[in-house]
């Protein structure tokens, strides 16, 4: 197999797709525009990807991708969406400088490890 980016994050704890929104940026709401992206859970941070061509790869591994924008997960609150959006599914994440995100799966099962390993992450920057 190819070798992995270096752009890869450390120590990923989770990796997949999942429709996601900006809401907020900095305190200020901002106009809900869904779309696909690849995330990746890592250490201390948040990584979204544009969605890889074709098929999803069983293990994150590109060659040439970047990030398109990483959330510092370090004092973030997580929560479940439940007036923001008309889609099912739906968590909110918001972080300390004031930037909101929601995350979405039509798989519940999805949403809820997701939720948990964000947590799980917040958490522990918590009682660093
Ligand atoms: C928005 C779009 C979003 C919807 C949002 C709409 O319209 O339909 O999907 O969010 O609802 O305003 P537009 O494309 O014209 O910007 P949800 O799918 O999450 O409900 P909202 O304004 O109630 O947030």
């Amino acid at each position: 197999p190819p070798p992995c980016s270096p752009e890869l994050p450390t120590e990923v704890q989770k990796a997949g797709q999942l429709n996601r929104t900006k809401i907020a940026e900095g305190g200020r709401k901002l106009r809900k525009s869904w779309g696909v992206s690849w995330v990746v859970l890592a250490r201390n941070s948040l990584v979204f990807y544009k969605e890889p061509k074709g098929p999803a790869p069983a293990t994150w591994c590109p060659a040439s991708s970047r990030p398109e924008s990483s959330v510092d997960l370090r004092g973030a609150a997580l929560d479940w969406a439940r007036h923001l959006s008309s889609k099912k599914n739906v968590i909110h994440l918001r972080t300390v400088t004031g930037n909101e995100f929601l995350l979405q799966s039509d798989h519940e099962a999805t949403i809820h490890e997701w939720a948990r390993a964000i947590r799980d992450v917040i958490h522990r920057l918590d009682l660093e």
